[in-house]
């Protein structure tokens, strides 16, 4: 089936230009200045509306296993959440906790996902245990498409790896073209800000984000960057990066050359420990996250925004990892440490973004760049996702600009007993929402199933210096 997309601005890195873009089948099959296009064809009118590129959202955990409990959208709720709201391409973490076998759990997680994706999906592997047979199989799994490895300077006795760990791991990865993803805090010296609050009877969920502080993560980036170095400059990338001075360590390690690169969520650019987290009673802990939100009395969310104009931060994901209050964050009542760590966004994060346009925070091919264009090239997804071309995945949103999204737990499609962010205006809607030229989203209504989206098996990053 073809269609013609007319009318529409097509937002690409380069630029806004108009343009009507032709979908033969399930790839974009030429482009052609307005009204160009061939006469016989089915077609989609984006009159004064963007064509931008589907989202990529390169950090989700469905089912993630922590703290007892799990994250609670599947790979079926999560990913129709995310085609709802823009993104077409998910890269979910495949887990190996300390003491299990890295081929083990990528195995469990292409059972969870196999069969049940609505959009197309990826997997980084995250190690929780670096020792010989695991480094074995980085390269095994660099063969099979799995080329970014997430390692954690936190969670002693869970998922951490010690430097020397560390090292190694990117030993390997410098070796064979992967990507280290570093979850940058230090997790040790938490540890003890944890007991020693909760022997003051410092219990709510505000003190999860006291007892993580900016210093810890700065520390943890600096040092992640430096053995690094020591790797000779394997290619790091700092995931969910909330604070300014880890931030200034990025930038000081790019403005050296270096293959350092960071993403941020669009928790870390809206919300903060004073008015989420510090909500009365148990309530903050919706917003319990790590890295945490930070003080709205520092310059942390100016910063940020600054890095995605200066491309200092080059992505935003959303480290979507959902967790109802009922039942899961209210494990940690009277324990602030018994929390279980996530926000859900999967399905916000291409309007969170575009309100950054509508602000006159981020240009238009900032907004396409970092959700979508950049995670496709960092993550070895060029030009297969993440551009409007003739020859790429016809995976594309029309974007209303003059629409209005309010985001809400009565209307998300995330499996959430509530919104992190309840109540939110957004000047922008995604219109349609088209999935290897299959139309999913339109006019609100879903055609979308269970099962069409396709495991991509990635190459190695095309990002590099
Ligand atoms: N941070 C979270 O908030 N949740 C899951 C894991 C992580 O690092
Ligand atoms: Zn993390
Ligand atoms: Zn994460």
């Amino acid at each position: 089936m073809s269609l013609l997309i007319t009318g529409g601005t097509v937002i690409g890195p380069t630029g806004a230009s108009p343009a009507d873009v032709l979908v033969d089948g399930e790839t974009i099959a030429a482009i052609y200045t307005p009204g160009a296009g061939p006469a016989d064809t089915q077609t989609l009118d984006a009159t004064g509306k963007y064509v931008i590129p589907g989202g990529i959202d390169a950090h989700t955990h469905m089912e993630l296993p922590f703290g007892g409990t799990f994250a609670s959208d599947t790979f079926d709720t999560g990913t129709k959440a995310a085609a709802f709201g823009g993104t077409t391409t998910i890269i979910d973490f495949a887990v190996q906790r300390t003491g299990e076998v890295v081929q083990d759990g990528l195995a469990a997680w292409h059972a969870k996902a196999d069969g049940n994706c609505h959009v197309d999906y990826a997997f980084h592997m995250i190690l929780g245990g670096v020792d010989d047979d695991s480094l074995k199989a980085m390269d095994q799994l660099v063969g099979e498409g799995i080329t970014s490895f997430k390692l954690f300077m936190a969670y002693p006795g869970v998922f951490y790896s010690d430097d020397g760990q560390i090292l190694r791991a990117m030993q390997k990865a410098r070796d064979n073209g992967a990507i280290i993803m570093m979850h940058a805090e230090n997790g040790i010296a938490i540890d003890v800000l944890v007991q020693q609050a909760l022997a003051r009877g410092e219990t709510d969920p505000i003190y999860h984000g006291i007892t993580r502080p900016e210093a810890l993560e700065a520390e943890a980036t600096h040092r992640a960057i430096m053995l690094a170095e020591v790797a000779q400059d394997c290619p790091l990338y700092i995931v969910h990066l909330s604070a300014s001075r880890a931030l200034a360590e990025v930038a000081a390690a790019r403005d050296a050359g270096r293959n350092v690169f960071a993403e941020t969520c669009p928790q870390y650019l809206y919300l903060t420990l004073e008015d989420q987290l510090g909500a009365p009673g148990f309530e903050g802990a919706k917003w319990v996250c790590s890295t945490p939100l930070r003080s709205k009395h520092e310059s942390h969310q100016k910063d940020l925004w600054q890095g995605l104009r200066s491309n200092d931060l080059a992505v935003v994901s959303t480290d979507h990892c959902p967790f109802c209050f009922k039942d899961q964050k209210e494990l940690g009542v009277g324990d602030f440490s018994k929390i279980p760590n996530g926000i859900g966004g999967v399905e916000h994060r291409v309007d969170l973004l575009y309100q950054g346009v509508v602000d006159g925070k981020l240009s238009l091919q900032r907004w396409v760049e970092t959700i979508a264009t950049t995670p496709a090239r960092m993550f070895g997804l060029y030009p297969r996702k993440g551009v409007i071309a003739p020859g790429s995945d016809a995976d594309i949103v029309v974007y209303d600009p003059n629409g209005r999204t309010r985001i809400s737990v009565e209307t998300h499609h995330m499996n959430m007993d509530h919104s992190a962010y309840e109540g939110y205006e957004i000047a922008g809607k995604v219109d349609t929402v088209i999935s290897r030229g299959e139309i999913l989203v339109s006019e609100g209504a879903y055609h979308g199933r269970a099962g069409r989206g396709k495991y991509l098996p990635r190459g190695l990053s095309t990002y590099l210096v």
